[in-house]
């Protein structure tokens, strides 16, 4: 009896101890007092005050942590083999548009993988600036039009979506044209490029398929623990298209925007921060291991992250779970990355899960680094009312809603980039 007795406190004790350690946090009185790292000291605690030192030291050593410790190397070089446009007309959108699809291949090894960017262009502009982002469920989800290929890459079963044997079909031709304001950009002047990210790598924990295996030595079988987890990979394939919008002529390469959403928010980021060719950046609700705060520990964490998701990140990153307090960095490092160019975090009021004060309070403690370039960012530390966007060189909105992307995201995301990369209509 005794030894039962003993063995239900126990019990008891572990439970409340794991209770406090794993629930999410949505008190901001329980977030933890910590010091944020500061761009401009270098690990070395020497201090930066020029755009020189900035490239030359911080920049390098920063990119190389975040590469190293937490999205993973790209352990080698693939070139594009082939690109062919399978499919293209003057006559989209009603009339307004030029349609283009074009699939990317690469072979090595004995492997082949291939994926296809759809690009949407205004009909009256010579070389269009454009957005690309990847999209969830396959490049014909994001329009009705009935002329967009099918991808035959997997996909996750979606009832609702009527996706069903890992197998993307017709029934979900234009379920998510919600998410991209198509028109609204067409009618901006501007283009829209996209892409199913499960073409790169499917979103599951398997190294087995995807681009991983394409770098692989002699048998290795997933990456080493510095190597790249699936988001690395995605941003990857984004600077593979970037190499083939480089080559097309109806595309302004010199303005081409990397936009993401949630998982593939922290996705353009990374792209962002490890390929300058983009020239801005926008994160749309991408919470943990995106715009996000870590050493706040409020909703989704590092351990939630790297628990729900083994395969996001590299090995190396597991070392931060629950153990926030020892990073040497936080998102707002990853975001500084991306100066000078113009780079945009967008939250939404019910994603408390993304940390919307997190992902707000990362655009302001990177903002020394715009500061650097003469460049404004944020440069308060309140956070602005919802639906009042403030638009610098570093942009931010928290809008109304949940965890999604709207045509008030795409309204604001359109007006910033004209202002900042001077587009004209
Ligand atoms: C959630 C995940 C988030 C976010 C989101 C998404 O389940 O916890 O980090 O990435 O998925 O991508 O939709």
């Amino acid at each position: 009896m005794k030894q039962l007795t003993f063995f239900f406190i126990f019990y008891f004790l572990v439970q409340i101890c794991f209770a406090q350690k794993f629930v999410p946090n949505y008190d901001e009185s329980k977030v933890p007092d910590f010091e944020v790292p500061d761009p401009l000291v270098s690990f070395k605690q020497k201090e930066i005050n020029s755009k020189k030192d900035w490239e030359k030291k911080r920049r390098p050593e920063l990119l190389d942590w975040f590469t190293q410790n937490m999205f993973g190397e790209v352990p080698g070089d693939l070139r594009i083999v082939s690109y062919e446009i399978i499919e293209e007309s003057d006559d989209a959108l009603n009339g307004k548009a030029k349609r283009k699809q074009v699939e990317i291949s690469f072979k090595k090894k004995g492997l082949t993988l291939d994926f296809t960017i759809l690009i949407y262009l205004p009909k009256d502009v010579q070389k269009a600036p454009l957005f690309i982002g990847y999209n969830f469920y396959g490049n014909h989800t994001i329009s009705d039009d009935v002329n967009i290929v099918i991808s035959d890459a997997w996909a996750s079963n979606n009832a609702s979506l009527g996706i069903q044997y890992n197998q993307l079909n017709e029934k979900s031709r234009g379920v998510r044209t919600n998410r991209w304001a198509i028109e609204k950009i067409i009618d901006a002047g501007m283009g829209l490029a996209t892409v199913y990210y499960s073409e790169l790598d499917p979103d599951k924990n398997d190294f087995s398929d995807g681009i991983h295996p394409f770098f692989y030595k002699n048998g290795q079988e997933m990456p080493a623990v510095n190597e790249w987890g699936s988001i690395a990979a995605w941003a990857w394939g984004l600077s593979r298209a970037m190499d083939y919008l480089e080559k097309d002529d109806d595309v302004d390469a010199s303005k081409v925007i990397v936009f993401g959403h949630s998982r593939l928010g922290k996705t353009s980021l990374w792209a962002g921060a490890t390929d300058e060719r983009f020239a801005a950046v926008i994160s749309n609700n991408s919470g943990c291991g995106g715009a996000a705060l870590s050493k706040r520990k409020f909703g989704e964490t590092v351990w939630r992250i790297n628990s729900s998701f083994p395969h996001w990140f590299c090995k190396r990153f597991y070392r931060f779970n629950n153990k926030e307090e020892n990073l040497p960095v936080d998102q707002h490092q990853l975001l500084a990355l991306i100066a000078p160019r113009p780079l945009y975090v967008a939250s939404a009021e019910e994603d408390q899960w993304a940390d919307p004060k997190g992902e707000f309070l990362s655009t302001f403690y990177a903002t020394p680094v715009y500061n650097l370039y003469g460049k404004k960012g944020i440069e308060t530390i309140e956070m602005p009312e919802v639906n009042q966007p403030v638009q610098n060189t570093v942009a931010y909105h928290i809008r109304t809603g949940k965890h999604d992307v709207t045509d008030y995201d795409w309204e604001q995301y359109i007006k910033w980039a004209k202002q900042e990369l001077k587009i004209e209509e």
